[in-house]
């Protein structure tokens, strides 16, 4: 009994080393990767600060130039605008497309802001949207805890609790976020 669940032990403890070996380079590649998924980082120049605990859950103010930003992967320019107010009452951001929260509602796309009075149509506001849909054209995403502070030159910095997630159980192979390399594509578009 205790010899066949001591070498149960030994079986898992193997395959966690074994599995990471026998796939070289492409685990280091997908461990990496998953580690830089964790977080956000963000370089520009403007006047303000935010700090967030989910799109949910923040208070900014800020006016923002073009800055730089590193997530999901890949470097990207951002056209920063303004930013003020309080979520879940009243919040407002745009970027590359603006984002806009008024009681817990969250308007995906501000560009034409007549929708902004429509704030009962189902179609536009969403309590819940889709996390890809909010980070698409946007630079920040839906469930990050972060902070940005701005005094002419400034820096963003997120963090993601879900892909940390996403890093720890991958280090035994696991993929919830299914963006490994070899995976089928997920809901988040990665
Ligand atoms: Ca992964």
């Amino acid at each position: 009994m205790f010899a066949t669940r001591r070498a149960s032990i030994v079986v898992v403890l193997l395959s966690g080393v074994l599995i990471p070996l026998t796939t070289g380079c492409t685990y280091t590649k997908n461990r990496l990767n998953d580690f830089t998924d964790v977080f956000g980082l963000g370089l520009g120049v403007g006047i303000g600060a935010n700090m967030r605990v989910t799109q949910y859950v923040q208070a900014g103010v800020g006016l923002y130039d073009v800055a730089t930003r590193f997530q999901n992967r890949a470097w990207r320019n951002v056209d920063y605008g303004t930013e003020f107010g309080l979520s879940p009452f009243f919040h407002y951001r745009a970027s590359t497309e603006g984002r806009l929260t008024v009681l817990a509602k969250t308007l995906l796309d501000t560009k034409n802001q007549d929708n902004w009075n429509r704030w009962s149509d189902g179609n536009l506001w969403f309590f819940y949207p889709s996390p890809a849909e909010f980070e698409k054209n946007y630079d920040r995403r839906f469930l990050d805890f972060g902070v940005s502070a701005y005094l002419l030159i400034g820096m963003d910095l997120d963090f993601s609790i879900l892909e940390l997630g996403d890093f720890l159980v991958g280090l035994v192979t696991l993929d919830p976020y299914r963006d490994d390399a070899g995976s089928a594509p997920s809901e988040t578009g990665k």
